[in-house]
């Protein structure tokens, strides 16, 4: 059987499904092609001027890597010409980018983490982007930039495609339009994408968890709850013992739960409670939602399902439970008691 490229899977998607419209799938390459320069840059390393500080900050005030900047404008610029797309938004920037006058427009808003988990970036451990598409609402207004931010603001569950691409030892693109969630991988001899798994399912149970313990002292009750729970092994009341992993790029925690199951957890804490958390909804939380629903498991904040939340801002935070969906379950069914 011929190998299967993003380039054809979409278009044989297109046909049997009709969930894919040709602006959509080329939205989706165009991305994936994007991803691709940003992978190319990113082996650079060392050898070119990528590493380091940019010297600026992001709206959120935090430090921006030079790979922050560089990836987010390979997305603007692979993105804004197409005339697939309304507009952008990104977590490097302040308020939403307009697609330019000269360039045709389209139906959709699309939504990006350009480099996920820079402080990763400079110790050549796994990063990657993660993408999130919406329709854009009818007569949305489009006049402003400012004005725009409202026609990004819908929850979670219209998302029509989200995907993430991991930049490790291989690169992959995982991807779901809402038929199940698809892996791909990229051979950079061919220079393409090619399809190297169907239907993914993360296991209901498992044994390995991911959060930040140094920042144990201030979670909630029922993530301490928990996470003690789990560090007694089989003589606690899970009867089982667990495995811990923390990369500290979502992207490679959430892969991973992709490929084996797990349980990941940014939940809310007290040091960060005005916030509402540490990952943003629109462009973290919310494709990550809807791949690791797609794959049979279950994401929200604790309290409530992450795509059902009606989101109130284009950089909002929110806590993140993600994963095997009788570990999730569990835990939120902690934070109901
Ligand atoms: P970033 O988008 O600025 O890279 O921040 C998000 C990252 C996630 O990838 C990761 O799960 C988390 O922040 C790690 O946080 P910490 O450094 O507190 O462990
Ligand atoms: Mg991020």
């Amino acid at each position: 059987m011929a190998q299967r490229t993003l380039a054809r899977y979409l278009t044989e998607e297109q046909r049997t499904k009709g969930t894919i419209t040709a602006d959509l799938k080329f939205l989706i390459e165009i991305v994936s092609r994007a991803c691709q320069a940003i992978s190319i840059a990113i082996g650079k390393g060392g050898l070119g001027d990528v590493l380091g500080e940019a010297g600026s900050d992001n709206v959120q005030g935090e430090a921006q890597k030079k790979l922050d900047v560089l990836s987010n404008e390979i997305l603007l610029e692979a993105n804004e010409w197409g005339g697939h797309l309304a507009a952008m938004a990104s977590e490097e920037m302040d308020l939403p980018h307009l697609v330019p006058n000269r360039f045709p427009k389209g139906g959709y808003l699309l939504m990006f983490d350009p480099l996920d988990g820079s402080s990763n970036i400079d110790v050549n451990v796994s990063i990657g982007t993660i993408f999130s598409v919406l329709r854009c609402p009818e007569g949305a207004d489009l006049s402003t930039p400012e004005a725009a931010e409202q026609a990004f603001l819908q929850p979670g569950t219209t998302q029509v495609a989200a995907g993430y691409a991991v930049y490790g030892p291989t690169t992959v693109l995982v991807l779901t339009v809402g038929e199940g969630v698809s892996v791909f991988t990229l051979d950079r001899e061919q220079g393409q994408f090619v399809l190297t798994q169907e239907n993914v399912q993360i296991p209901a149970d498992t044994k390995e968890f991911a959060i930040n313990m140094s920042n144990q002292r201030f979670w909630e009750a029922p993530v301490q709850r928990y996470v003690d729970e789990m560090v007694a092994g089989k003589d606690g009341p899970l009867g089982k013992d667990y495995n811990m992993r923390w990369v500290a790029s979502m992207v490679a925690d959430v892969h991973r739960i992709i490929t084996r199951g797990g349980i990941f957890m940014y939940p809310l804490d007290s040091k960060m409670k005005d916030k509402g958390g540490k990952l943003r909804l629109m462009y973290e939380a919310n494709p990550m939602a809807f791949l690791i629903e797609q794959a049979g498991g279950a994401a929200t904040t604790g309290r409530q399902r992450i795509m059902d939340l009606v989101p109130t801002g284009l950089h909002q935070r929110v806590p993140v439970i993600l994963g095997s969906k009788n570990e999730v379950d569990r835990v939120t069914g902690y934070h109901a008691e």
